[in-house]
């Protein structure tokens, strides 16, 4: 059933279809600006998708984060139709002063403040929508090309929330209204399997190593592993899970759900698209890669359909990122964590690792690589500064940490700045404070625990 409010983003949404409709015909190029995650390149692949269908034509731009010169420079850019896609809100007071048109597809917390007449601006928040849980990115830009008889793109916008880790235990709110959509016009199906990724198109092992989510304790992030445990069950470990026998499918489904339950559960797939990117999750995380290695054209060119060599480029991507992941988890496991009394930290200088240490924090909280009672915090090291990436677990959340203002506070102590959410933060500090600021947060995690700590005590 669709609420009263989803009703409200669907108004506003046909709204912004009936202004891009008006631009494709007028045989305007459409300006799309995206962002450069998987969730980012599904929705600016969903709009150049419905453009290119119209016989219109469009340019794409993608940023890793959109800043002021950014905005400064499109805003002299002579085009007549301006579309953000999963960004854009938090600069309404400056695309407010566009001279064109624009539409702005996010799911972000606006900033507030109205937009002017000539700014169409869709976003789940201004309806009292979960723009974090409820709709993605590309889920916000799907609604709008739904009016141009484009239900076939409701796949590319689960994708998007697959991306932005919608996912949790099922589909809530409008992404059920779109997964329903993606069942009836995209081909989607939906049945109980494993959840290892990679499964038509990789041999078993690397499906197993390559899986963050679920996690695998003694497996994720580890092949030699994966290899001695398919042995152990008697699975030949360089086939394709798909090429298993039902049989033996089943075998490994019993010995994975003993080391994970959650590795059984829904999977999505389109059974008749290209074996690796067949499943949502993969199609995602392949996007992703493309995302994270700055070929956003390449992201682009998947999303509308092209395949082979640019499926090869991107998949070689997917690989060199797992591979890197796989000797970052190698590298940790070898030296371990610094340990003080409330939190656990490592450091790198390597310039691969130093990209990877928030996946490896938060994967690694759940395959049990470190001990799950402190928040594992990642540091390198960028010049004179220190990045760093913290992550903690749902139940040390609920006993009182909250790494956004723990970061955020201790960075602001010595000169940096720091923040994100209570389960997973960053922060940015001078590298000289680098041991005062490690003392004063393990003092602020201590804190957050304390009313806990005695609670239990008494
Ligand atoms: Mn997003």
């Amino acid at each position: 059933m669709i609420q009263k409010k989803q009703h409200s983003l669907l108004n506003r949404a046909d709204l912004a279809c009936d202004v891009l409709k008006k631009h494709v015909s007028q045989g305007d190029v459409i300006r799309i600006i995206s962002h450069n995650d998987a969730d980012g390149l599904s929705a600016a692949g969903i709009i150049a998708n419905a453009v290119k269908e119209e016989g219109g034509r469009f340019h794409v731009s993608v940023f890793p984060r959109l800043k002021d010169e950014n905005i400064n420079q499109l805003k002299n850019e002579k085009y007549e139709l301006f579309v953000f896609c999963d960004m854009g809100s938090v600069f309404l007071d400056d695309i407010n002063n566009f001279r064109s048109d624009v539409i702005i597809f996010d799911h972000h917390i606006p900033d507030g403040g109205g937009s002017k007449e000539h700014v169409f601006h869709v976003n789940p928040h201004l309806f009292g929508i979960e723009g974090s849980k409820e709709i993605s990115g590309s889920g916000t830009s799907y609604l709008a090309v739904r009016g141009m008889d484009k239900k076939h793109l409701a796949n590319l916008a689960l994708v998007g929330a697959f991306g932005d880790m919608q996912f949790q235990n099922g589909f809530i709110g409008v992404n059920s209204l779109i997964l329903d959509e993606a069942k009836e016009f995209g081909g989607l199906e939906i049945h109980n399997d494993l959840k290892i990724v990679s499964k038509n198109s990789e041999p078993i092992y690397k499906s197993i190593a390559y899986t963050l989510n679920p996690g695998l304790p003694g497996l994720t992030g580890d092949l030699e592993a994966s290899i001695g445990f398919l042995e152990k069950i008697g699975l030949s470990y360089g086939i394709k899970f798909s090429d298993l026998e039902g049989e033996e499918q089943d075998v490994l489904k019993d010995e994975l759900i003993k080391i994970n339950p959650k590795i059984f559960g829904e999977v999505f797939t389109t059974p008749k698209e290209s074996p690796e990117l067949r499943n949502l999750e993969d199609y995602g995380s392949i996007l992703d890669s493309c995302g994270k290695n700055k070929k956003f054209g390449l992201g682009i060119s998947l999303c509308l359909g092209e395949r082979e060599k640019a499926l090869d480029v991107a998949v070689d991507l997917q690989n060199k990122y797992r591979n890197h992941l796989t000797k970052g988890f190698d590298w940790i496991r070898r030296e371990g964590v610094v340990e003080l009394d409330n939190i656990q930290y490592m450091y790198s200088e390597d310039k691969i690792i130093k990209t990877l240490l928030g996946t490896i924090a938060g994967v690694g909280l759940s395959i049990d690589i470190f001990d799950n009672n402190k928040p594992v915090i990642g540091m390198s090291r960028f010049h004179d500064d220190i990045k760093i990436s913290g992550r903690t677990t749902r139940s040390l959340v609920e006993a009182g940490v909250n790494l956004s203002t723990a970061l955020q506070d201790a960075a602001l102590s010595f000169g940096g700045q720091g923040g994100g959410h209570d389960i997973a933060a960053g922060a940015m500090i001078p590298f000289k404070e680098k041991d005062n600021f490690l003392n004063l947060l393990n003092e602020i995690i201590g804190n957050d625990l304390g009313q806990y700590i005695e609670m239990v005590n008494v």
